[in-house]
């Protein structure tokens, strides 16, 4: 009998502390040692000049997910998480979204039902809070928190999610009590109305008002309010999907008050900015999200928020939609930027984008790079050490990647649902070749063995910066 089920040998591992040359040894889908000439295994990878990484944590993306306009996300929880493994990513933490009048219970059951039948990697859930009555203030809430689901996400702006400032603080006062990290969507729904009006009635409708209705003192204010409501019921918060400096200012303000502010920023606000949504006739709905893109000045501020520490975590926010009648030109012919389904697809390229980009052109080391890849998205969200690191007893979820493997960015060579990528004809350093989760080896150079159903459900703990040891 083998001591191990697999080893992965030769190659270097690296976690959100440390790089070295070590072989790991998995049995029964765990790590369970670290070290130089382990025995064999069953099974072997020899990993020589590779990269042996925890697997990417995605703690911020809409699957299966119907969004505020009522159209269905192109991703299922089969193709996303199919696309999230072949991109490196192992678990994924998307939305459990509440519409209003439904009863969020409700609503966690069905989406457990759609991803337990089809999930290939593994997940957890975060909240949509849309709807605060009390019954979902003082019941539903506090005994969903208690079952695991500790971290929920709200919305500042969209005319049918969003909450005034006394629903956020009456959020905000559960979460503090019940012990859970709530993601706030910070723009100012008013500004952004306002805007938009007198866009549509100057005629111009086109997508690339979408970032002239969303501007970034849109963001910054609500970013001051919410980090301000959070201060006040003194609980921490994380900031989402930051796109650049206005906001970023305003966290590092809060940070170096000593309040407990996390943030959170994507691929979209490093690699796009508001022109490419300036192409001809409806291209540009391909590149809208919320809030938008900037320039590359803000694409700079940024970077430079994930090389000094403001952004904790590096996530997605994949919100696929086609760019067809099924998703972002869902509204045909009268198709204006105020009602283009609002998201971009990240899933499978957010890391390769990060490896060739940050760590590949020295912006921040390895160590940081599996930090804002893995590590940190698990212990903010109560997963780690389980999730998010190798080392002995967490499951033996890696990603081995190849550091000078070269790769044309294609929409073809994915595996979501979408047709098409923003990040298309990008030249990228750095791939991952073999993903593993739980030990078992669903993407190799390429070929997919994931079946169907084989993700299971991980339940978060309590949020880091809610435990006593959260570095
Ligand atoms: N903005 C969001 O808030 N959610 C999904 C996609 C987007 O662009
Ligand atoms: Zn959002
Ligand atoms: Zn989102």
């Amino acid at each position: 009998m083998t001591a191990f089920d697999l080893v992965i040998r030769n190659g270097t591992v690296a976690t959100a502390g440390d790089v070295g040359a070590a072989d790991v040894g998995v049995r029964d889908g765990r790590v369970v040692a670290l070290g130089e000439g382990l025995a064999r295994g069953a099974k072997e990878i020899d990993a020589r000049g590779r990269l042996v990484l925890p697997g990417g944590v995605d703690s911020h993306c809409h699957i299966e997910q119907k969004s505020s306009g009522g159209l269905m996300t192109a991703d299922d929880f089969h193709s996303g998480t199919l696309s999230a493994a072949c991109g490196a990513t192992t678990t994924v933490i998307p939305f459990a979204c509440q519409h209003r009048g439904q009863s969020l219970r409700a609503v966690v059951e069905d989406y457990h039902r759609l991803a337990a039948e089809k999930a290939v990697i593994d997940y957890a859930f975060h909240l949509i809070v849309s709807d605060p009555t009390p019954q979902v203030l003082g019941q539903e809430l506090p005994s969903l928190i208690r079952d695991g689901y500790t971290s929920f996400k709200i919305y500042m702006t969209y005319d049918v999610l969003k909450l005034d400032d006394r629903q956020v603080l009456d959020i905000l006062g559960v979460a503090k009590t019940e012990g859970a990290i709530v993601m706030i969507h910070a723009e100012n729904n008013d500004v952004i109305a306002w805007l938009s009006e007198r866009l549509l009635a100057a005629g111009k409708i086109a997508p690339k008002y979408h970032a002239q209705a969303h501007v970034a003192p849109a963001e910054r204010e609500a970013t001051h309010r919410a980090i301000t409501l959070a201060e006040v019921v003194d609980v921490p918060i994380l900031i989402v999907h930051v796109s650049g400096a206005e906001a970023i200012e305003q966290i590092r303000w809060a940070q170096g008050k000593g309040l407990k502010i996390f943030a959170e920023t994507c691929p979209q606000y490093l690699f796009l900015t508001a022109a490419d949504m300036d192409k001809p006739g409806l291209e540009g709905a391909k590149f809208m999200c919320s809030p938008p893109p900037r320039d590359a000045a803000n694409q700079e501020h940024v970077w430079r928020g994930l090389t000094t520490g403001v952004f904790h975590v590096f996530s997605s926010d994949h919100a696929p939609y086609r760019y067809d009648g099924t998703g972002k030109l869902a509204k045909g012919e009268g198709t204006t930027f105020k009602n283009v389904a609002n998201g971009v697809p990240g899933l499978e390229l957010r890391l390769p984008l990060l490896f060739s980009e940050g760590f590949g052109r020295g912006r921040f080391d390895l160590s940081r790079f599996v930090a804002l890849a893995a590590t940190n998205a698990a212990k903010l969200y109560g997963l780690y050490p389980r999730k998010g690191t190798i080392a002995v007893g967490a499951d033996a979820d890696i990603a081995i990647w190849d550091p000078e493997r070269r790769v044309n960015v294609t929409a073809a060579m994915l595996h979501d649902n979408v047709g098409y990528t923003p990040y298309e004809g990008r030249a990228l350093t750095g791939w991952p070749v073999t993903v593993l989760s739980r030990g078992e080896i669903v993407v190799d150079e390429g070929r997919v063995s994931a079946a169907r159903g084989r993700g299971k459900y991980q339940t978060c703990g309590v949020p880091g910066p809610l435990a006593k040891a959260f570095a």
